[in-house]
């Protein structure tokens, strides 16, 4: 591996920096990120509220490094989960070197929102319109207008899912960079191990094969993550947690034909990421009201809000 340290030179012309990607849930920041980065690194579902922890996703080329912050939406807490998903977007911001601040332009909140969010912000600011496909250009141009006086430094206009107008924007971004040598390895993508990948990807899939509340309730915890010789395939354990057992008899399904399900395309997705053959064992457990308690949250990793702490 490449490392390059950020002592080990001065910068050199190179610039790299921290940059928080924020906005509503559900308008397109994980699509962002991805696009960006040309890799699938966050998970995306048509559902609000999917991304529930910061993510880095590390763009390097030969004069820049740009360490995107993926982020939860930002959405009214209703419970401790919440307030720990706002914590983690809030402080991505006050890391951040640049923010790319995500509308829906679709979505007249996103819209509002935005236009208020913006002066909490002290860092230079990009404005992106994202879902453009969505609206003609007469209310693309209603919208920058509204959204004039946020001292933004540009204003993009951008399809995410298709790519239209990323380029330009990550062009933007890459110049309001600060002078600094790289500060992340340049072959590096994120800073995240392997297998939070792997359960996010179980966690994707739980969001799109459940429905109504009990997507919301998942969390997933790998117990075993073991990369063996050979060709023998990576072993994977995980726990999928729930928070009442009427939840755990959904997500086993009639038969156990839903984990069954959930485990097939689980494992054909980190199948693809880690391109080597998976084995993935998964059990389904009841962790009563973890949204909603501390000690649970810690447990799974989440970050604990201050006030709780
Ligand atoms: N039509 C259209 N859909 C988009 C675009 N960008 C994202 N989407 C879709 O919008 C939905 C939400 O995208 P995400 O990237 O998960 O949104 P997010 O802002 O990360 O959402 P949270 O993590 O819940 O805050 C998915 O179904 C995406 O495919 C776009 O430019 N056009
Ligand atoms: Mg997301």
């Amino acid at each position: 591996m490449n490392i390059v340290h950020a002592t080990d030179h001065d910068a050199g012309g190179f610039r790299a920096g921290f940059v928080a990607i924020l906005g509503l849930p559900n308008v397109g920041k994980s699509t962002l990120l991805n696009a960006f980065l040309g890799e699938r690194l966050s998970i995306v579902t048509p559902r609000a509220q999917t991304t529930q922890r910061r993510l880095l996703g590390i763009h390097s080329d030969s004069a820049h490094q740009a360490i995107f912050i993926d982020t939860p939406g930002l959405l009214k807490p209703r419970y401790t989960l919440h307030r720990s998903m706002r914590e983690e977007a809030l402080s991505a911001l006050s890391d951040a070197d640049v923010a790319v601040v995500v509308v829906d332009a679709g979505f007249g909140p996103s819209v509002d929102w935005a236009g208020e969010f913006a002066a909490s912000i002290h860092v230079p600011k990009l404005l992106c319109l994202n879902k453009v496909d969505r609206i003609d250009v007469g209310r693309l141009e209603e919208i920058e207008r509204a959204l004039a006086c946020g001292g933004w430094e540009s204003v993009h206009g951008t399809c995410a899912t298709q790519g239209q107008g990323v380029g330009e924007l990550l062009e933007a971004v890459l110049s309001r960079l600060p002078e600094s040598p790289p500060l992340y390895p340049v072959d590096e993508l994120s800073d995240a191990p392997v297998r939070d990948f792997a359960a996010e990807m179980i966690r994707e899939t739980c969001l799109e094969e459940l429905s109504e509340e009990v997507p919301y309730a998942v969390a997933i915890r790998i117990e075993q993550f073991r990369e063996r010789g050979g060709d023998r395939p990576v072993y994977i354990e995980a726990v999928v947690y729930v928070e009442r057992e009427s939840q755990k008899g959904i997500v086993v399904g009639g038969g156990g034909s839903m984990i069954r399900r959930i485990g097939t395309r689980s494992r054909g997705k980190i199948e693809r990421f880690l391109g080597r053959r998976v084995f993935l064992e998964l059990r389904v457990k009841v962790l009563a009201n973890w949204r909603k308690k501390t000690h649970h949250l810690r447990v799974l990793g989440f970050r604990v809000p201050e006030e709780e702490n």
